[in-house]
């Protein structure tokens, strides 16, 4: 559960960075489920910028932050030096980590928290749901970019930041452990989730296959590619830049794919309460997979283009498993804003998962069209 934090403490963390910069505002972000996000500006002071991104790493979560924020480093300064070859703006279009005022990539408070601190990209949006389709597309040219820019990455200097992240078997059988528990008596009150989580184990089942025999190369992937992680140019409304980069790992293609569409080509959104609103469209599912295999710009194999449905109906499960998991061990990882929260969400999921059951046809034929023309 994450920890209040006093305008004393902002006040230590700000002067780690900025000095003597007078607070102006600070604004709780309470978009993502996991760290602690402040957007914060200040008075003109000596770095010249005033609008930032103030970070506490949840450190439950991500156990070792220092290894954490070296990832960070090297992948935003890699990403900022190829997007200046191809002529981009980098100060845009990547994040940017802004050092503390003694050269540190991160600052560790009189409390024992890490923090970091990001340049607040201007004038951009971030999307809790996709307006039209065309935001679903530029998401995955966005996403399918970010793959290509990263495809020379060295990889095996990636620190796992989460071990076994997206490995969906590892998840159920999590899932089956803290069940068995249940330590708070919460099986009683969503036995019609859990029996949908031990019937679809084949799909768990089926990565596992797939992660063990190397079916499909492993990637430097984004491994949380939902909407709200990328931020959109509020003019142009043209995605400019993926954020969120604490989970970039070695990963499969298809999980980063996947997670998009378990997101964003929801007809609703990932909390909706009323499930009879919850499916997915095959038009944001088209949109994105088309924007994706553009932007991928033919880097994948035909083995991965083949599984991208698989990739969306296992990150779909694989997130309701999680969510349903946190539900009944009592809420101790996702953010919660109610106290049945988790488990809506992952009655969204299983509603999602079913229904890309019986559309798996269809999302076939659309991956398979979109693979011809751009692949
Ligand atoms: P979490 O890991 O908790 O999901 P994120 O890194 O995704 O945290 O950040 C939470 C939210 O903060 C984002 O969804 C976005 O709204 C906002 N945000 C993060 N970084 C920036 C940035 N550099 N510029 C503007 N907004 C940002
Ligand atoms: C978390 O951090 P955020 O809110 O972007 C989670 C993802 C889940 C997602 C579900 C590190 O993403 O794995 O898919 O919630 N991130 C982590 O919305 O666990
Ligand atoms: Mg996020």
């Amino acid at each position: 559960m994450n920890k209040a934090i006093s305008s004393e403490l902002v006040a230590e963390v700000v002067q780690a960075y900025l000095g003597s910069a007078r607070v102006e505002s600070c604004k709780s972000n309470q978009v993502g489920h996991i760290n602690d996000t402040l957007e914060i500006c200040v008075s003109p002071n000596q770095t010249g910028y005033q609008h930032f991104i103030f970070q506490r790493i949840n450190q439950e979560v991500f156990t070792k932050p220092l290894e954490l924020m070296e990832n960070i480093v090297g992948v935003t300064r890699f990403l900022r030096q190829k997007i200046r070859e191809k002529g981009g703006d980098p100060d845009r279009e990547s994040l940017n980590v802004v050092p503390t005022l003694a050269g540190q990539d991160y600052y560790l408070d009189s409390q024992g928290e890490f923090w970091r601190v990001y340049l607040f990209i201007e004038d951009s949006l971030c999307l809790q749901q996709a307006e039209t389709s065309e935001d679903l597309y530029q998401s995955g040219l966005v996403f399918g970019n970010f793959q290509n820019l990263l495809a020379t990455y060295p990889a095996e200097s990636l620190h796992e930041t989460i071990p076994h992240f997206h490995d969906t078997w590892k998840r159920l059988n999590d899932f089956k452990q803290v069940l068995a528990q249940d330590p708070l008596g919460r099986a009683k009150t969503c036995q019609a989730e859990i029996d949908f989580v031990l019937e679809h184990a084949e799909i768990a089942r089926y990565m596992k296959e797939i992660l063990g025999q190397q079916v499909l190369p492993l990637r430097v992937t984004h491994n949380d590619t939902k909407l709200n992680n990328i931020l959109f140019d509020q003019k142009t409304r043209q995605a400019i830049c993926v954020i969120d980069l604490d989970t970039i790992m070695p990963g499969l293609a298809i999980n980063d794919y996947g997670d998009t569409i378990r997101f964003g080509a929801s007809s609703a959104l990932e909390d909706e309460q009323d499930l009879s609103l919850v499916q997915v469209s095959l038009w944001l599912f088209s949109a994105y997979t088309k924007g994706f295999l553009e932007g991928s710009a033919g880097q994948l194999s035909q083995a991965e283009i083949d599984h991208l449905p698989f990739g969306a109906k296992a990150m779909t499960y694989e997130c309701g498993m999680r969510f349903l998991t946190d539900y009944l061990e009592g809420d101790r990882y996702f953010r919660i804003a109610r106290p049945s929260h988790n488990l809506d969400r992952a009655r969204t999921q299983f509603k999602l998962v079913a229904d890309m059951e019986a559309k798996d046809a269809q999302m076939r034929e659309i991956v398979g069209k979109f693979a011809d023309q751009y692949a």
